[in-house]
């Protein structure tokens, strides 16, 4: 007989899947279901070899032992008594050998002293079940092993009924961190082990009633509901009784074989939209079932999706479980705080990356309103490095997990009308096993379309999926073009007879992404796209801190790994933090369901809801010159049904609307009523339309002298160094550095890209995992333009000018610019033109921008400005963002980013003032012909080029204040495609102004 450590250590390398009760829906507040979370007596071995002998023996003492929470993963600790969290993309942080794991595998023992509620004495059977347990676990019950647990995302129940005392009982389940499961579980996220989800143990009562599904339909044609119940129950539960009392449904079934389908009438369905769902129950003799059912169809006709026989528009992002300090613990305050903040973006679809979320979220989605893609516990994105050797998704060895997996969360999850999908899993490659788990989903429900990327040819599911396409690939496929993953053209062409989606594009890594405004146009104009998901809600960042005690953010690296795969952690919408980024706004601004086009005899509204027609949106214009309200009125969109357009009147405005210079017709949808996830007044939708036609105004004239005197030149308010033209003072105030600068901190998508074997393996070039060629920060290093030197070649006086003309070249490079500075009084102010030129232009870099920089004391604490705003944009991301007056704390023109990086930067400037205690009072106006935008920062481009994190950046010695004519795009190549040609910033002349005034 092998002993425990013997039969642990093969089970752990044992692919089979583990024995358990069979797979049923999860119930939330079951009244059978006690929890068993809590305080738990802990070990932790660095092997399961050394893991204390006989703790599995209800006798053992643990008194030494220390005590964690569970839920909770060891590495996560809050003293970090257990080791580090490793975060690995695709890289296996152990040896590639599967299906076996090293020696060095941390291994937790857990243990819990616990009596039974008294009134559960009696009690036919008795259920302990596991939430999830990363990554393999086996159970012991008063000396007794009841079972294993594989699957960490995934429920297991075992039948402890016969080891169970009243009192005094010992539970004992022993985790290991590393084991044939982690080759299934290799997503893209922190490794972290441990009892994380609930343990609980569930009561099943005479009579019970052991699980219900209520497959609920809506037919679109009739108005009417339909009900297909199942009813899992033993002899002694029936006869059993369902009710929906809205519904006025009161039936009684005298056994299993009586069940039968009902239609309930005219009902609302659910949609994401209006997310009506109906209490019902189902009584059997000794237990009631309360659930809340959701009516609607899901059915795929030729290429398109519907829902209730609409068209599915999937506005989706993809969600990991995360959080800052409790990893993939749910928080559930948390997740529904996440949830509503997704819909106050309009965002309307999760996918659930990449593994079954914990099952309360569901409920959530359920009563918020997201469509969800439901995805399996599985990821062997590790066997792509190794040519797909030996994959799971295709060896005999793992079919039957494989197929168990898809099970449990088919059967755990499939009463969610918000689950409108499933997916396979991730990046697995293709093969039989998961055309078996198609297959097998299939068979137990076939109301639900399967999802999975990677079978490119459609073999086995039911919807196109690809990511980070470029918009030529979607065009491709759309049209049945033989490349974007797909070689044979007679199966590209076999998949236009499909729904197509992008289950992750725009990949939100640091600022970005780029092209969202480009995306949204290609999901609503080529045929058969549905959609797509964002790459990916929220950075995983993990509260951690320095050794000085500074607290900060960590990604791969921090934690001391051997492998990591850096900052790709931090891909997220939102930030660690909870700070909804740039990126989340121009998403909601390009997704809004509610476009608001302007044409010459018509403003144009669309609603593209799926289900909700406009009567609770208020719709109101304003109309504005030079930033000043000059009108406002109360538009009449009525209650527009879902999928209608309307054409409005343009409202009366005056008649300088056209001729007076800067006027700006606004156009806002804002909630009219409270809805669950948003107050009225709420933003849905903000557009702007430029009324009249006149040109940016060009710097002016003259009106007194500049003084040169010794080595000074006084231009107004301002003192250059009369040899190199650099501003030695404005106001007063010391300038440490001036001048015309090229250089941008890279953004992730400027200098990330080559991305595994996707740069250099045989994938398609249309599916751009990282452009091909050099990221753009590699060719700008390469060009110099981080290290370029002025060369004054003339400084004097030309007429009231003082003229200054330099060279910007870097060491031993010969490209550049040539740029001339104008300086000019102007009513007492001092006015500069600056022109840039290229100098030995280079065909093979673009510039990050083209800037003049003013580096400023640090006393500048606000900033109030009339130009595009509130937040930063860039030429590929600039939807959300409005001409208008705004203010702002200095500190909060820079966004946060994990990784230091380009931040700030708000285009169309016209005036600035920034404020201080200490500081001259300073106001900017700015001229074309390329007027500029801003940035005001603490720390400048080469600082912020430094530092891999923010706690990294130094103390700051200047508020730069940058006025860019130009920006290079954003693009979204740290994993997609990069900065589209439009808008790329290659070398070019650039003429701009801005005038300085001290008052
Ligand atoms: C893709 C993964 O599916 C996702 O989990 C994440 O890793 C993302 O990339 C990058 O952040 S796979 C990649 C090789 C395209």
């Amino acid at each position: 007989m092998p002993t425990y450590a013997e039969r642990f250590a093969a089970a752990l390398v044992d692919t089979a899947p583990a024995p358990a009760e069979p797979p049923r829906s999860w119930r939330p507040g079951d009244p059978w279901r006690h929890s068993l979370d809590g305080t738990w007596r802990f070990h932790l071995s660095d092997s399961p070899a050394h893991a204390p002998v006989g703790a599995e023996q209800p006798g053992y003492d643990d008194s030494a032992w220390d005590e964690v929470r569970v839920p909770s993963h060891w590495v996560l600790d809050p003293q970090r008594r257990y080791g580090n969290p490793i975060y690995t993309n695709i890289v296996m942080p152990i040896p590639f050998d599967p299906p076996y794991v090293p020696d060095a595998n941390p291994t937790g023992d857990y243990r819990l002293r616990f009596d039974l509620p008294p009134a559960w004495a009696g009690l036919p059977r008795v259920l302990l079940r596991f939430d999830g347990v990363e990554s393999f676990a086996m159970v012991t019950l008063n000396g007794a092993e009841v079972g294993l647990l594989r699957g960490s995302r995934l429920p297991t129940e075992l039948d402890v009924t016969a080891h169970l005392e009243p009192t005094g009982n010992v539970l004992h389940v022993r985790v290991a961190q590393w084991s044939a499961q982690t080759w299934v579980e290799d997503q893209d996220q922190w490794w972290l082990p441990g009892i994380f989800r609930d343990v609980s143990l569930v009561g099943r009562p005479v009579g019970g009633v052991d699980d219900v599904w209520l497959r609920a339909s809506y037919d679109h044609a009739t108005g009417h509901g339909h009900l297909d119940p199942e009813v899992r129950a033993g002899a002694d539960a029936w006869p059993v009784t369902l009710r929906v009392g809205e519904l006025g449904v009161d039936v009684t079934w005298a056994s299993a074989a009586d069940v039968q389908g009902l239609d309930v009438g005219p009902v609302t369905p659910w949609s994401a939209d209006v997310p009506r769902r109906y209490a019902a129950s189902v009584a059997g003799a000794g237990e009631t079932v309360d659930l809340q059912v959701g009516f609607r169809t899901v059915e795929i006709r030729g290429r398109d999706l519907l829902v209730n026989g609409r068209r599915l528009r999937l506005r989706g992002v993809n969600r990991h479980e995360y959080h800052p300090d409790q990893g993939r613990v749910f928080d559930e305050a948390a997740a529904r705080e996440g949830l509503l903040t997704m819909k106050r973006h309009n965002v309307n679809a999760v996918r659930t990356s990449h593994y079954p979320p914990h099952p309360r979220l569901l409920d959530l989605c359920d009563e918020i309103g997201l469509w969800v893609i439901d995805e399996c516990d599985l990821e062997t994105h590790a066997f792509e490095l190794h040519g797909w050797e030996g994959n799971p998704s295709d060896h005999p060895a793992w079919r039957d997990a494989l197929v168990d997996r898809m099970l449990r969360m088919v059967e755990r999850d499939k009463a969610h009308p918000c689950v409108v999908l499933w997916s396979l899993g991730n990046e697995s490659g293709t093969g039989a096993n998961l055309a078996a788990m198609a297959t097998a989903a299939r068979r137990r429900d076939p109301s639900r379309p399967i999802h999975y990327e990677s079978d490119y040819e459609g073999a086995y599911t039911d919807v196109v999926s690809r990511m980070y396409t470029p918009l030529l690939g979607m065009a491709d496929l759309a049209e049945g073009r033989g490349r974007a993953h797909t070689r044979r053209p007679a199966q590209a062409r076999r998949l236009t007879d499909r729904p197509m989606l992008l289950c992750e594009y725009a990949h939100a890594m640091g600022n970005g992404p780029g092209a969202l405004a480009e995306y949204e146009e290609a999901f609503s104009t080529l045929p058969g796209w549905h959609g797509g998901f964002v790459w990916e809600w929220r950075d995983h960042g993990l509260r951690t801190t320095t050794a000085d005690g500074t607290e900060f953010f960590g990604y791969g690296g921090d934690f001391g790994e051997v492998v990591h795969d850096g900052s790709f952690v931090m891909d997220g919408l939102v930030l660690s933090d909870g700070t909804c980024s740039p990126g989340l706004a121009e998403l909601a601004a390009t997704g809004t369901p509610v476009p608001v086009t302007f044409e010459p005899d018509a403003v144009v509204v669309t609603n593209l809801h799926h289900a909700r027609d406009l009567g609770r949106l208020a719709f109101t214009w304003t109309w504005a010159v030079d930033g000043e309200v000059r009108g406002e009125g109360v538009l009449d969109v009525g209650a527009l049904p879902a999928g209608a357009s309307v054409r409005l009147p343009w409202p009366d405005l005056g008649a300088d609307a056209r001729t007076a210079a800067d006027s700006w017709l606004t156009v806002t949808a804002a909630l009219a009523v409270d809805e669950p996830w948003a107050r009225a007044g709420h933003v849905v939708t903000r557009r702007q339309h430029r009324l009249d036609a006149a040109g940016v105004p060009l710097p002016p004239e003259p009106t007194g002298a500049v003084h040169v005197r010794d080595d000074r030149v006084s231009v107004g308010p301002v003192e250059l160094d009369a040899a190199t033209g650099r501003v030695l003072s404005v106001g007063g105030a010391a300038v440490s550095a001036s001048g015309v600068e090229l250089w941008r901190a890279p953004t992730e998508n400027d200098s990330l890209g080559a991305f595994g074997s996707y740069e250099t393996g045989d994938v398609d070039e249309t599916r751009g995992h990282g452009a091909p060629g050099a990221p753009s920060s590699q060719r700008w290093r390469a060009a110099g333009l981080d290290r370029l030197v002025p060369r004054t070649t003339s400084a004097r006086l030309e007429g009231d000018d003082y003229v200054v003309v330099q060279r910007l070249l870097p060491a031993q490079g010969r490209h550049g610019a040539c740029v001339t500075y104008r300086w000019r009084v102007v009513d007492g102010d001092a006015v500069c033109l600056v022109h840039v030129a290229p100098v030995a232009v280079r065909t093979d870099t673009t510039w990050p921008r083209i800037g003049y920089r003013l580096a400023l004391p640090t006393g500048y604490a606000d900033a109030a400005w009339y130009g595009s705003g509130p937040g930063e944009a860039y030429p590929d991301s600039a939807a959300a963002s409005l001409v208008g007056s705004w203010r702002a704390a200095v500190d909060d023109l820079a966004v946060g980013y994990a990784v230091p990086q380009e931040t700030g930067h708000r285009p169309g400037l016209r005036r600035l003032t920034l404020t201080g205690d200490g500081v001259p009072r300073l106001e900017v106006t700015t001229y074309g012909p390329h007027r500029p935008g801003f940035s005001v920062l603490r720390h400048d481009a080469y600082e912020l080029d430094r530092a891999a994190h923010p706690h990294e950046l130094p103390p700051s010695r200047a508020t730069h204040l940058y006025l860019d004519a130009f920006q290079h795009g954003l693009g979204t190549r740290s994993c997609g495609p990069d900065v589209l040609p439009e808008h790329q910033l290659w070398p070019r002349e650039a003429s701009f102004g801005f005038r300085l005034r001290v008052r």
